[in-house]
């Protein structure tokens, strides 16, 4: 029997041409396009005039076959992006807690993972380059050395919110869950600069880590980033030993960690052994060419990129993230009062507000934001929501940083790598007539 392909197939398969189908030449959805767009998404879309043209609705923007999930021991579902290396994601209802449990915590692998140290207490770390006095510390002495510290700090993936750059950009496809909120324990980073020396000479600082390359050619490093030193000698800018009260997991860095928040996640290296001091910007894996780099002004997406015209992504741009409702959720007939809550974080900036529309961008309604606890945590909004009527909506969940700079609709500056991407998330929702 031949079976009629549905709109909504065809936007999974050919979003280009359900598109043109469904909006017709003139761009406007009326008539079949709308009753057929209505159907796909199984009720009356109240907004539809709003509805831009090429917005695929977000209740049909997932893969048909729904993601690959991770299957691993201390692990809750989190979705696969890669195996070798390894690389997982944690949807956005996932993470809905105030502090990201491990088992929800994002995974970002490189190379491979090392095999756990039996005797943590006697990990070296050495600190050298641009340093008066040259250190070798175990984690024992470092312990024991210098204050501990706990802080909620935020850990966002470079990558996050790549998927949504059009054309694709290369990589991993984060949607907006390469990211977490643990709570980390350990010492800051200046304390031990400072007790090595900083010499005035000193500009940046250049990881190393015990993680073997995948091709497991030894002489290959897996990656090796750093932070500008004024970065290094901020407070928050740790060595952490243990997440969320326990000693970090193999896969987060066991036994030792850089946690350097608000920057990309790669400048936080995981089972770190050495950190030297640059006196010039740091040269590792991971560090030239378009790696971790942004145009200065845009470029033309898909073009030919001129590394000339790049700069190293420092600050994570603003993202918001509703965490209560799933994407595709169908509410009970009768609904017009929906609660909505998040996170939102801004980088090395705070977030000063969070908006909320149900009708494609047309009003927006102010969110309640918390302040931080601590610099570095993620802030907690909330709102409550009213929707005119039955049928299909979109929540559209946009933050502003604290200098004003907002998430955009679509992922801008669009970059070969596909970094800083923080196009507003989208969850759609149906209440039945
Ligand atoms: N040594 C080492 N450190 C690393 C990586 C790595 O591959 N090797 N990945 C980095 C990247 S790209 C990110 S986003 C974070 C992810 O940390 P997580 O896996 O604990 O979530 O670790 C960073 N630290
Ligand atoms: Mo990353």
């Amino acid at each position: 029997m031949r079976r009629e392909r549905g709109i909504d197939e065809l936007y999974r398969d050919d979003p280009e041409r359900a598109d043109a189908l469904v909006f017709g030449r003139r761009g406007l959805l009326k008539g079949a396009g709308l009753a057929a767009m209505g159907a796909a998404v199984g009720g009356a879309i109240p907004f539809a005039g709003n509805l831009p043209t090429g917005l695929v609705p977000g209740a049909m923007a997932q893969a048909a076959a729904g993601p690959k999930i991770l299957k691993m021991d201390g692990k809750a579902d989190l979705v696969l992006l890669g195996d070798r290396p390894l690389v997982a994601e944690t949807p956005e209802y996932l993470l809905d807690d105030d502090v990201t449990p491990t088992d929800k915590f994002f995974i970002r692998n490189n190379g491979q993972v090392p095999e756990p140290t039996a005797n943590p207490d006697a990990w070296e770390l050495t600190i050298d380059g641009e340093v008066n006095t040259p250190l070798k510390l175990t984690l024992g002495e470092l312990k024991k050395r210098f204050p501990h510290v706990t802080y909620r700090l935020q850990l966002e993936c470079g990558g996050n919110g790549r998927a949504a750059f059009s054309p694709e950009a290369r990589g991993n496809q984060w949607t907006n869950g390469g990211v977490g909120n643990a709570e980390w324990t350990g010492v800051r980073l200046r304390d031990v600069l400072q007790a090595a020396g900083v010499k005035p000479s000193a500009v940046y600082t250049g990881n190393y880590a015990a993680d073997p390359h995948l091709s497991g050619d030894a002489s290959r490093i897996t990656l090796s980033r750093g932070v500008p030193i004024a970065k290094a000698m901020e407070e928050h800018t740790i060595l952490a030993f243990a997440m969320n009260g326990q000693p970090l997991p193999p896969v987060h860095g066991f036994p030792l960690r850089v946690i350097a928040p608000g920057y990309p996640g790669s400048a936080s290296a995981k089972w770190l052994t050495r950190i030297t001091l640059r006196d010039r910007e740091h040269d590792g894996a991971g560090m030239t060419g378009t790696s971790y780099r942004v145009p200065k002004t845009p470029m033309i997406p898909g073009g030919k990129a001129d590394e000339k015209d790049f700069v190293i992504l420092e600050s994570m741009p603003v993202r918001a993230i509703l965490t209560n409702l799933r994407n595709g959720t169908e509410l009970a007939a009768g609904t017009r009062k929906v609660a909505l809550r998040g996170h939102a974080w801004a980088g090395e900036e705070t977030v000063k507000a969070v908006d909320v529309s149900h009708d494609f961008g047309q009003t927006w309604q102010a969110c309640t934001v918390d302040a931080p606890p601590n610099k570095y945590c993620w802030q907690n909004w909330r709102t409550e929501m009213t929707l005119p009527s039955a049928g299909y909506f979109e929540f559209w969940v946009r933050g502003t940083d604290s200098r004003g700079r907002m998430q955009p609709a679509a992922a801008a500056n669009w970059n070969p790598q596909g970094y800083g991407g923080n196009a507003i998330q989208r969850v759609a929702v149906l209440i039945k007539a």
